[in-house]
């Protein structure tokens, strides 16, 4: 699976200055609005503890890398330009780029906690803001819906089979499945008759598709401006620094710090650095600031409810045909099957499917086997 975390939000919200920490790529950034005028695409990683801790053997990652027993698995982030009200009708940056959610997974609705003319928001003005953007991003989907509905139903008007088969013809379009169309259609109440939707139903069905199925998550951004964050995480938001983010990166590139996590400084840092490096690692361990790689990767194990497994050709030695130790990580849904992961690996692979063989304790596994965070597991195919 290829999981694409959108970041959208309000302009100059600092959208594309945490796009460039989480992915290391040097976009425009600016203080004025809509400096973003197209979507850009980059790679940042969610962590997981790598198997090849329990082996004894350093592993060989053919994408991503390992670290200190962590493995650092890649995932696509995109930026988004800045969402104002009348976005998803056109208005703004337009349609254009509300079309690039649409490979998305999951987004990130981020909010800044101040106003343009620079005064801090109260808590209820940034939700206010927060649920803007996500009204927007959900009427773009029903409209989107919505558009030559008539004639949509004219064409499944002859087709036999469930709701949710004729309802793909529609929103396959969107990347979404149709088991995740009926998860939909049972959370709210549609009419099986296609012709008698309305509006409202047409709504419903986005709201739920955009919070259900693609969740989006709300993170308060410029905690560095903020005295106290405790309010916000009572509210289900995460408060994060992009700045301090960038800075990190920056840190790291230029090899004043050899690790983003601890922030320990190498000999190239000079005393002033070492002292703004501790002010920012003083945030976070007072728990003020979040991390941004913690969240990503809570968003994609826990919230979308995802897990890794490492295919492997060897289950004794966990390798490839090449000898390199685990050199997959994937990213699965927990409902995944050993199936599933062979027709992940290779569509050939899945459909000579024979067996599988958990790597831990060599105990053959059919292919409804359900696969569990960190498995490791070969598939027997023709
Ligand atoms: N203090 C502070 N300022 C930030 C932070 N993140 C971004 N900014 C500033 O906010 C302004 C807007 O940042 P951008 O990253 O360009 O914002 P954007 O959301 O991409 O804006 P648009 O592309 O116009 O939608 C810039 O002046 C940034 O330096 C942060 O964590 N703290
Ligand atoms: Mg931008």
């Amino acid at each position: 699976m290829d999981v694409v975390i959108g970041i959208a939000g309000k302009p100059n919200a600092g959208k594309s200055t945490l796009f460039s920490a989480m992915t290391g790529t040097m976009v425009a950034i600016g203080d004025y609005q809509f400096t973003t005028t197209e979507t850009s695409k980059g790679v940042a990683y969610i962590v997981s503890k790598c198997p090849h801790t329990e082996i004894n053997k350093e592993c060989n990652p053919r994408r991503g890398r390992c670290f200190s027993g962590s493995r650092y698995i890649p995932v696509e982030i995109l930026d988004i330009p800045g969402l104002i009200e009348g976005s998803g009708n056109g208005k703004g940056m337009g349609n254009k780029f509300m079309d690039s959610i649409r490979g998305a997974s999951a987004m990130i609705n981020l909010i800044s906690p101040v106003s343009d003319g620079k005064e801090m928001l109260s808590a209820q003005e940034i939700e206010y803001g927060a649920k803007e953007v996500e009204n927007e991003i959900i009427y773009w989907f029903s409209s989107r819906l919505g558009s030559e509905w008539d004639k949509f139903c004219r064409k499944v008007s002859h087709m036999q089979g469930p709701l949710e088969e004729k309802l793909l013809h529609k929103v396959g379009f969107f990347g979404i499945g149709l088991d995740e169309i009926k998860k939909i259609l049972n959370y709210g109440n549609f009419p099986e008759n296609l012709s008698a939707w309305n509006e409202e139903n047409m709504e419903n069905f986005s709201r739920i598709a955009m919070t259900e199925i693609r969740p989006i998550r709300r993170i308060v951004n410029k905690g560095d401006l903020l005295e106290k964050t405790e309010e916000f995480r009572t509210k289900n938001m995460s408060v994060i620094s992009a700045d301090y983010e960038l800075s990190i990166q920056r840190a790291y590139s230029a090899g004043i710090i050899s690790d983003m996590e601890t922030l320990a400084p190498t000999d190239k840092a000079t005393q002033k650095q070492v002292d703004a490096l501790e002010r920012i690692q003083s945030d976070f361990r007072k728990g003020k600031i979040d991390r941004i790689q913690k969240i990503l990767t809570d968003m994609i194990k826990i919230q979308m409810e995802n897990i890794v497994v490492y295919p492997v050709y060897d289950e004794s030695k966990w390798c490839d045909k090449e000898g390199k130790v685990l050199p997959d990580a994937f990213i699965m849904k927990n409902t995944d099957t050993a199936l599933d992961l062979a027709f992940a690996v290779h569509t050939e692979i899945g459909q000579g499917f024979i067996r599988a063989i958990n790597g831990r304790n060599r105990m053959i596994l059919g292919k409804n086997y359900e696969m569990k965070d960190s498995d490791v597991i070969r598939i027997v195919s023709k």
